[in-house]
């Protein structure tokens, strides 16, 4: 089975001003587009095509470099439109507020290592919020298309349930090089009850 993209849970221009219209259509049409189409040509009669993408990122050790960056572009494209919604933000609650504040000390020390991750990622990348095999939470960051779930020294880190892709293509047209202008505006677009999905999710 080809791997497929989910269509986008909103409008291209849903999350504007935060995310611009013209941004998510090249971001979702173009970008994660090619790296869904170079995944399935280089896993094309291979046994990986009948492996979900989260099994194939677990074990990118095995796999081609074309597999980890087109897979693991794949995977974290994924999630992120995901985690995303219009009129998301706000403060966490639940049991995934506590874990949060239990992790961090509150939401706004959260909201400081991540944006740290964000901006301490040098190139491209992306930042994360990660559940450990304890149900804690940890922060981390991984260069490329690389996420937490990969098998690597260094990358694997747990299992994501919120992600920030900070490659320039994600917020250049609108942000330029203000990249803390764009790590900051994420904040008012988090969909906080599908992280707290992921999270109960991640925990079983
Ligand atoms: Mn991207």
């Amino acid at each position: 089975m080809a791997f497929t993209q989910a269509p986008l849970p909103y409008a291209e221009n849903a999350l504007e001003p935060y995310i611009d219209a013209q941004t998510m259509n090249i971001h979702y049409g173009k970008h994660h587009a090619a790296y869904v189409s170079n995944l399935n040509n280089a896993i094309a009669g291979t046994e990986a095509e009948n492996l979900s993408i989260e099994e194939i990122c677990r074990n990118i050790s095995k796999y081609s470099v074309a597999v980890r960056n087109n897979g693991g572009g794949h995977y974290n494209h994924t999630l992120f439109w995901e985690i995303l919604a219009p009129n998301g933000g706000g403060v966490p609650s639940g049991e995934l507020g506590e874990a949060i504040n239990k992790a961090f000390g509150s939401y706004d020390a959260f909201k400081e290592e991540f944006s740290k991750a964000a901006m301490g990622r040098f190139g491209s990348g992306w930042a994360w919020l990660c559940v450990m095999e304890d149900g804690s939470l940890k922060i981390c960051s991984t260069a490329n298309q690389d996420n937490p779930l990969m098998d690597i020294e260094g990358v694997r880190c747990g299992t994501p349930i919120l992600g920030l892709d900070v490659w320039e293509h994600a917020y250049y047209l609108k942000y330029q090089n203000r990249r803390a202008e764009y790590v900051a505006a994420f904040f008012n677009i988090i969909n906080w009850e599908k992280v707290a999905e992921k999270f109960a999710a991640a925990k079983q």
